[in-house]
């Protein structure tokens, strides 16, 4: 039966901009009449002008089960229906990481997805929701496409959708609405199927029977079905190795933020002195990974560099070598020694993930990385929480060593970055702009300027030209780089729900093995940038909330 189309008027909302990742907004924000479907059908009105009739065409659906998932997915599936999509591939019950959305649009030729997700943000109806549009190369939608959206949502007069089209999303199988084939896919086969692709499971699951011991913290968030499948079922671990592993619409109340604050109950367990011997978690959507060792806390910018080394050895996907290695401008510099070192190709990207894509389509790195606790190579176009623990434990595997022991052979051939990120969050949205504003103007006299034991070499407000497609970003954080190698950037967040957050990153890189303490060796960086930026004066705080 052919649907009634129907023709809803509306009106643009201000503050649709998507940001670093997406549109974020306080969920009851999200539950106003229209938002959501203003939102959608400006992206819809966007790609319709590049992919013509979407009766060719395929749309993935899926998102991380926070509160408001399944109201969403089922506005969008009536949306999508009225827009005439000719196949609608929604997750089982609505959820499925983002990894694993990037994974079914490339898999099955997709023209894109939407996902729900504010992905590390806290859930609830007075928490954080989002939507992101992902491209068909399983990339989050580049800034021209973003930008094209946001105009779109400044114009809107109409949306299209159906009266219902009444899908059962928690049973698997297929029905027809009109010329739209909805499918209700499994979450999780393409995406074990394609780790199974990457990794040598049995070179994993003979670690596990070693008596090898992890814990997985799921966060209450997306990840739990995908680490229990894997690692209990397929991969041998003990019953129990996963915790936390039910999503839940709140998270439990928690942040879904793997990090040393928001994680501190996996890292006490792994301070324990019968805890396992490796610790993981991911966030809301699964996309970010924390990996600790016995007492052991392995820095994000370390574990590229980690990973980038011994891809090769102990990856089956990375075999023949890797082409490249990029990392953002914020992340630590430890992966461009190792690039150096293989003698391959390196990378440095504004903030943000959808800056990688068009290097991996054009084969020019393997592996990419962030300081917030994104992994991820050219298997799809996000980072990928799981496969990152995968990536680590095929490196334990084929060392037989543990966490730290191969984080400090690292540091001696290597030498260390030391590295830390202060998060100021929740400050007044106009003290951030003004302060930031008040540090721009001082960029061109720092030249030559003493700054943290060092002297200041560069100062400028990141740019990028992307490579491949010739596109540029400006104003992506504010770097000064010193003499001695270290480095302080400042920059706002861009996936906030309310005031802003001032991200400051200091790094300082030393030859010395690794031993020294993290907190000494940073804090005359630390104690110049906050200086330089005045912050207590333009904010009255001087403590950052989250140090990672
Ligand atoms: C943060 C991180 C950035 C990451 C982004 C999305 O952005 O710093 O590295 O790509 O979150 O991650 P910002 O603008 O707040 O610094 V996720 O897991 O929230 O999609
Ligand atoms: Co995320």
């Amino acid at each position: 039966m052919k649907p009634e189309i129907i023709k809803v008027p509306t009106k643009p909302f201000e503050g649709q901009r998507p940001g670093t990742s997406g549109l974020r907004k306080k969920t009851r924000v999200f539950m106003q009449p229209n938002y959501l479907e203003n939102a959608v059908q400006s992206v819809f009105n966007v790609i319709r002008e590049t992919a013509g009739d979407f009766g060719q065409h395929m749309l993935v659906i899926g998102g991380d089960g926070r509160y408001y998932n399944r109201e969403a997915i089922k506005i969008i599936i009536n949306m999508a229906v009225a827009n005439g999509f000719g196949k609608l591939l929604v997750a089982h019950g609505g959820l499925m990481s983002t990894p694993a959305v990037s994974a079914v649009i490339r898999r099955r030729g997709a023209l894109g997805g939407l996902i729900l997700s504010a992905s590390h943000n806290a859930g609830g109806i007075d928490e954080d929701f989002g939507v992101k549009y992902n491209i068909h190369n399983g990339g989050p939608a580049p800034e021209p496409v973003t930008e094209a959206i946001y105009e779109q949502t400044q114009k809107i007069t109409e949306y299209l959708t159906i009266s219902d089209a009444n899908v059962d999303i928690d049973r698997e199988g297929s029905t027809r609405i009109g010329q739209t084939q909805i499918d209700v896919i499994n979450s999780l086969k393409d995406y074990c199927e394609l780790m199974e692709e990457l990794f040598d499971f049995e070179s994993i699951r003979r670690l596990f029977a070693s008596g090898f011991r992890m814990t997985f913290d799921a966060m209450h968030a997306i990840t739990g079905p995908y680490a229990h499948h894997l690692l209990e079922e397929r991969l041998g671990a003990a019953p129990g190795t996963v915790v936390k592993g039910t999503p839940l619409p709140d998270f439990g109340g928690h942040h879904p933020d793997p990090n040393l604050v928001y994680a501190a109950d996996l890292v006490a367990r792994l301070a324990d002195d019968n805890g396992p011997d490796f610790g993981a978690a991911c966030d809301g959507d699964g996309d970010r990974n924390l990996i600790l060792g016995r007492r052991f806390f392995v820095s994000p910018g370390d574990s590229l560099a980690l990973i980038a080394e011994h891809a090769k050895d102990a990856i089956p996907a990375f075999r023949d070598g890797l082409a490249g290695v990029a990392r953002s401008m914020p992340t630590s510099t430890a992966a461009d020694r190792v690039a150096q070192e293989l003698g391959i190709k390196f990378y440095e990207t504004p903030t943000g993930w959808k800056f990688f894509g068009s290097l991996l389509d054009a084969g020019l790195c393997t592996i990419c990385g962030e300081e917030s606790f994104g992994t991820g190579s050219n298997h799809v176009r996000e980072k990928d929480g799981v496969w990152a623990v995968l990536a680590w434990l095929s490196i334990l595997a084929h060392t037989r060593k543990s966490v730290e022991q191969v984080m400090r052979e690292h540091w001696r051939r290597f030498g260390r970055s030391y590295y830390q990120r202060h998060d100021f969050e929740g400050i007044d949205t106009d003290a951030a702009a003004r302060m930031i504003a008040a540090l721009r103007e001082k960029i061109p006299g720092l030249n030559g300027k003493d700054f943290g034991g060092s002297k200041i070499t560069t100062a400028d407000d990141f740019s990028y030209t992307d490579p491949v497609d010739g596109s540029t970003a400006t104003k992506q954080g504010i770097r000064l780089l010193l003499a001695d190698g270290s480095r302080a950037v400042f920059r706002l967040s861009g996936t906030g729900t309310s005031g802003a957050t001032l991200r400051l990153y200091v790094e300082r890189y030393l030859r010395d093995e690794g031993v020294s303490d993290v907190n000494q060796i940073l804090a005359p960086l630390l104690n110049d940038a906050k200086d330089l930026l005045r912050l207590k004066e333009f904010t009255g705080r001087d403590k950052a909330n989250v140090v990672t």
